[in-house]
């Protein structure tokens, strides 16, 4: 996709435009790097206004939300690394909106920084463990008015799967024979997708303020890949459970493979990964975790490695219009590998319960 240069020119940032490139590899925004001749480099973004009905609460919650954190890190080495900060326009805009209806930010760069798409050491997975945990900390004194829901319903798995049957039985693309045996298994788990939100009704898990997409390449790294610097694809931070952020770092952050592997064979998880992760995320939400929360933890690797199957298969059949594909079997096979990957979790779910609540015991309490 070729980026107009007027669209770059319209934000606080440099005026000479050497190129705009893409950069990285998300399943839902358009990302490029702006390099100019007068100035360091830019990154802007394409909001994608399918996924994001209202970009304009996107930006609000970014904004606050980015500004609360420099607030705090700003002032550590390297603080102006270690959040996104928004490049307003020069109407002192969060975002433009382009006269083809399209809406775009720019942020300034990080530094170069490396991100996984798969770990390698118990190390490295505790420092993910532990980035996301401070990331929940630091946010939950931000001030009133409640963060929007950029997305309504993102992790409420019992629509997520209602809304599965409901496409799967109207097979707008007839693919549905291809998808049978997936579409069963999903249904098999009806009984346990409203298990987190029936102990919220009830009081025993709060709601707080947290990422909702902590994908393991959502989190940057520094360049020799050691030390954590920045968390990334704020577009969903808003009010939510815990779980959905410990959830979906088990399922990226533990895996073996990548999230579309089709050799099911090859999928699987890492107990010393589970180890390091959890490690990482309990020390550092000792200070406001509750015992419920924790005692949830480990299934909620189970509900978030489910749900985002669910939503990859309604996506297959609805023709894929939600994540970007690469071939037309790409959703359905993510699908397949995701649960297969909830099938292996699920055999393991008392061990890593156990394992959870020991380290939860464990644990000394840790300085932020
Ligand atoms: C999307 O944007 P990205 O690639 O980090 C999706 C997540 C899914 C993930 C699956 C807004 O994340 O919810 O878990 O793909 N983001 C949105 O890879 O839907
Ligand atoms: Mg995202």
């Amino acid at each position: 996709m070729e980026v107009d240069q007027k669209i770059a020119q319209q934000f606080e940032c440099p005026r000479e435009i050497r190129r705009i490139t893409p950069l990285g590899n998300g399943h839902i925004n358009d990302t490029f790097l702006v390099q100019f001749s007068d100035g360091p480099d830019h990154v802007l973004q394409r909001i994608n206004h399918f996924v994001f009905p209202r970009p304009e609460w996107v930006m609000d919650n970014i904004v606050r939300v980015t500004e609360h954190l420099q607030s705090k890190l700003g002032h550590l080495p390297n603080g102006h690394q270690r959040s996104l900060r928004v490049v307003h326009t020069r109407q002192a805009r969060s975002m433009h909106l382009d006269e083809k209806g399209q809406f775009w930010r720019m942020y300034h760069r990080l530094h170069p920084m490396q991100s996984y798409e798969q770990l390698q050491t118990p190390r490295q997975a505790y420092f993910v463990g532990r980035s996301f945990g401070e990331f929940q900390a630091l946010l939950a004194d931000l001030p009133l008015p409640r963060l929007h829901e950029t997305i309504a319903d993102f992790h409420h798995t019992p629509r997520r799967l209602a809304r599965l049957m409901h496409v799967a039985q109207a097979d707008p693309q007839r693919r549905r024979v291809s998808a049978q045996r997936e579409i069963e298994f999903a249904r098999e788990r009806q009984s346990r997708v409203e298990l987190l939100l029936d102990l919220q009704r009830r009081g025993d898990i709060p709601e707080r303020i947290t990422h909702n997409d902590t994908k393991l390449n959502n989190l940057m790294f520094d360049e020799a890949g050691n030390e954590p610097m920045c968390v990334l694809d704020l577009d969903t931070v808003m009010p939510g459970l815990v779980h959905y952020d410990f959830g979906d770092m088990i399922r990226t952050g533990c895996a073996t493979c990548a999230e579309d592997e089709e050799d099911l064979d090859l999928v699987d998880f890492d107990l010393e990964l589970f180890r390091g992760i959890s490690r990482g995320y309990l020390e550092a939400g000792h200070s406001f975790l509750n015992q419920t929360e924790v005692e949830q933890l480990a299934f909620s690797a189970i509900l978030m490695t489910l749900e985002v199957g669910i939503r990859f298969l309604t996506d297959y059949l609805e023709g894929d219009l939600y994540f970007k594909v690469h071939h037309p079997e790409h959703n359905l096979q993510r699908a397949r590998s995701q649960f297969q990957l909830v099938r292996r979790l699920e055999a393991a779910e008392a061990e890593l319960h156990d394992l959870v609540m020991q380290t939860w015991t464990n644990q000394p309490a840790a300085a932020l």
